[in-house]
């Protein structure tokens, strides 16, 4: 790995599954309790706010119970000591990558602890339920909704996602199914700009034969052992 200078990682809800988040697929997960077309689409919450707003109003109580696992450390020491390039783009909506001290992380579907004014646009950061309609603290409108993107809506801060992804020397994918895009295509995206490309996730997933290599294991184990290997050699 010594020819690698600038390093894309891309997690899903696997890197926070030891953590006690669900994950969206797989044993008890998120969609096996709603269908994705009933809470998450702006559709659904036009059609049925209180039912899309107590989803997230679950999902944000929930998480602020959580702590960060191993891998969201090995990816806060990766951050801290590693000289050249680095963008932790993550699909997750927690803030268990930031707790662990990750600064360089951009969440291109939002985040549970923000509001979303869709009066003044505005956005807060929000802990508390959104059930009430409670006003917006920039407008006073009772306007807000969750910061998360929808499917059907663009995710967020594409073009610095495909900058870093054009100067990236490694792509590697934790915790993720990749059965949602575009975050689903950065792989191919990668392989294409010349990237060597790495998974680390418990199974195989939707994307694995894109791959030049695969791990499977907990992201607890394989992360801090994949940050060993690029920052100690
Ligand atoms: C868009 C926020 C236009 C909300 C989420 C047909 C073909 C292709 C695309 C489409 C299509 N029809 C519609 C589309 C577009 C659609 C899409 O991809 N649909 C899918 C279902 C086919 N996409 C969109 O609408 C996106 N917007 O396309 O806009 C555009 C296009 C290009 C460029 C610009 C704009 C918006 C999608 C965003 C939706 N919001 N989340 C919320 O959180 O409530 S999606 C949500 O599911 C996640 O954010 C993530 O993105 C996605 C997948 O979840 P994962 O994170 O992968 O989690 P999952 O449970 O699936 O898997 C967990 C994995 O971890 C598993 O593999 C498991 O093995 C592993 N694991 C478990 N435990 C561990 C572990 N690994 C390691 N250790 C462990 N311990």
């Amino acid at each position: 790995m010594t020819d690698i200078r600038n390093i894309v990682v891309l997690t899903g809800a696997g890197v926070s599954a030891e953590s006690g988040i669900d994950t969206f697929r797989g044993g008890g997960g998120l969609w096996e309790q709603h269908r994705v077309e009933d809470v998450a689409t702006p559709e659904a919450f036009a059609r049925d706010p209180e039912l899309v707003l107590r989803f997230y109003d679950m999902r944000r109580a929930a998480i602020q119970t959580k702590e960060p696992n191993a891998a969201h450390h090995a990816l806060a020491r990766l951050d801290a000591e590693w000289e050249g390039g680095l963008l932790i783009v993550t699909q997750n909506v927690d803030d268990l990558h930031e707790q662990a001290g990750a600064k360089r992380v951009l969440h291109m579907h939002g985040e549970h602890l923000n509001a979303w004014c869709t009066a003044c646009d505005v956005r807060s950061r929000w802990t508390a339920p959104l059930i009430d309609r409670p006003p917006c603290p920039a407008c006073g409108a009772r306007s807000l909704r969750p910061d998360v993107v929808w499917f059907g809506e663009m995710p967020y801060r594409m073009d610095e996602i495909y900058a870093a992804l054009r100067e990236a020397d490694l792509f590697v994918s934790i915790g993720t199914s990749g059965a949602v895009y575009p975050a689903a295509g950065f792989v191919r995206d990668s392989r294409e700009l010349g990237a060597r490309t790495l998974e680390l996730n418990l199974e195989r997933s939707q994307g694995s034969a894109w791959f030049d290599e695969t791990r499977l294991g907990p992201a607890s184990e394989l992360v801090p052992a994949w940050v060993a290997e690029m920052l100690d050699g």
